[in-house]
């Protein structure tokens, strides 16, 4: 039976879905940590540490690394790859990859005895990447922001964005002006690592690629006059954008090694959010998916195109068609980690008990980790908000203002894109009853799970399959993401978060 193979290129580490949609079965996973397994790279957690906060990097061949690694782990778990049939990808979203001439010699004739990362290495025309985390392109998101205007969000469904991969390049073709004219093509993650397994220069999907501040989302063209605004000689650095959904190229000999079949269709690579939108099933209107990763995130299809005026929310392709709108916050999971040690409680404590301690609204008291400079709202100051005397109160009183605050902060910034029937959870912490509970009550709608949390493999295993085997996306997500439970809204609870949601305006 053909199988499919899904990767994800995460922030903290590569994962590997193989599915069988004839059986509907999940036939085996792997991943790689960046920080546990390749701790050559330095970069726990997958960015490279760096003394202003503002600015957050990877090292590109980390996740060439991590390619080759996950592979080789599904050959030695006796994976039966030989039987994979279709390849399809993801990557976290925006981070950005620059590249010299040799990078066209390199992929095309990638040499099986030698690893991907030692080959692409002379192809770097930077060494590191700027990832979605990294904030330090205010003044030139102003500066494009100055010459494009109001349109810039129009025609792209966003307006400037720190970490939007167009200001991302500005910044580095002003700062390394020779470095950026040694620069041939700028890819995502996503088109990185399938021009890798293509053995080709691979296109962008249209919902990765929107979420560059360059794409005319209505044209489904790269924008020739936001590009020659952002840096010179941008346009032609650039690689093809097409719909999601299509096939890329075929898979390179060189992935003969793990068993895989060269020649196999390899799909368009999109982005993370894209492909979690398709993996946790919520492919038509009405469903909204809550990710709840490194960064939370907030996504559903979209019935038409339609802008946040606030310009927090984004616009990105949907890869089965159409659009879909997302929310980002970048304290999600991290910083519910680091309030959790600080408190020194475990998950049970944090996930449950906190909550059986405290009553839904927590007596008006709330607090939003802003550890790290936050995406929606704007900080870039980062540091714990709270209105209450938060150091002094009691481990669940922080744990349940904490979660709240989170939530709350959630629906707010998602008003603009309407009204939902159900929101569907995933990603690690939806496995927290507290956080699910918190989720209907505030949303004041059903909240269902689902059995994987790796919907972005998932998904991408899902565009691999509707790519290469026809497989219609509708009937993959009713195989493999029914939902498992639905917890309800309590109409206390939903009042009581009603009252409280006017305070969050910033
Ligand atoms: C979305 C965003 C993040 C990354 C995380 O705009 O910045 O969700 O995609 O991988």
């Amino acid at each position: 039976m053909p199988l499919y193979l899904g990767l994800d290129s995460s922030t903290q580490g590569l994962k590997a879905i193989l599915i069988d949609p004839a059986r509907g079965e999940i036939v085996t996973r792997a991943s790689v940590n960046y920080g546990n397994d390749l701790p050559e790279y330095a970069s726990p957690g997958g960015v490279l540490p760096n003394d202003d906060p503002l600015v957050k990097h990877a090292d590109p061949l980390m996740w060439l690394a991590a390619l080759d690694l996950v592979l080789e782990r599904l050959r030695q778990a006796g994976a039966p790859l030989a039987e994979v049939a279709g390849i399809g990808g993801s990557g976290q979203q925006h981070g950005s990859v620059y590249l010299n001439e040799t990078f066209f010699e390199v992929v095309d004739q990638l040499r099986p005895g030698e690893f991907l990362a030692a080959q692409f290495a002379p192809a770097l025309a930077r060494k590191t990447s700027p990832i979605w985390m990294d904030s330090s392109t205010g003044p030139e998101c102003a500066e494009i922001t100055a010459e494009i205007g109001s349109s810039l969000q129009t025609f792209t469904g966003s307006p400037a964005i720190e970490r939007f991969t167009g200001p991302q390049i500005r910044k580095f073709s002003k700062t390394e002006p020779e470095a950026y004219a040694a620069t041939r093509r700028i890819h995502l993650v996503s088109s990185f690592l399938c021009s890798a397994l293509c053995g080709a220069d691979a296109p962008i999907d249209l919902g990765d690629g929107a979420g560059m501040n360059l794409a005319n989302l209505a044209r489904m063209e790269w924008d020739p006059h936001i590009a020659r605004a952002t840096a010179p000689g941008l346009r032609q650095r650039l690689p093809r954008l097409v719909m999601g959904s299509k096939r890329a190229g075929r898979l390179a000999p060189y992935f003969a090694k793990y068993g895989l079949a060269p020649g196999i269709p390899v799909a368009v690579w999109t982005g993370d959010n894209p492909a979690s939108l398709v993996g946790s099933g919520a492919i038509t209107q009405g469903t909204a998916v809550v990710s709840l990763g490194t960064s939370d995130t907030f996504f559903a299809a979209l019935d038409s195109y339609k802008l946040d005026p606030e310009g927090y929310g984004h616009i990105f392709g949907h890869p089965a068609g159409g659009f879909m709108s997302l929310t980002c916050f970048k304290n999600g999971s991290l910083a519910r980690e680091r309030v959790k040690t600080e408190l020194g409680v475990d998950w049970t404590f944090f996930d449950r008990t906190a909550f059986d301690l405290t009553p839904p609204g927590n007596e008006g008291r709330w607090a939003l980790p802003w550890f790290e400079p936050e995406i929606t709202p704007l900080v870039t100051t980062p540091g714990l908000k709270a209105n209450f005397a938060y150091d002094a109160a009691p481990p669940e009183v922080r744990i349940r203002a904490v979660v709240e605050g989170q939530v709350l902060s959630m629906r707010r910034y998602s008003l603009w894109m309407g009204e939902f029937q159900r929101l569907r959870v995933t990603g690690g912490a939806s496995q927290s009853e507290g956080i699910l509970q918190t989720l209907s009550d505030v949303f004041g709608t059903p909240v269902e799970t689902i059995s994987t949390t790796d919907s972005a493999a998932l998904g991408a295993a899902f565009i691999a399959a509707n790519v290469a085997g026809g497989h219609p996306y509708e009937r993959l997500a009713a195989a493999y993401c029914p939902a498992c439970r639905t917890i309800a809204p309590r109409p206390d609870a939903v009042a009581a978060y009603q009252r409280l949601l006017p305070e969050f305006r910033f």
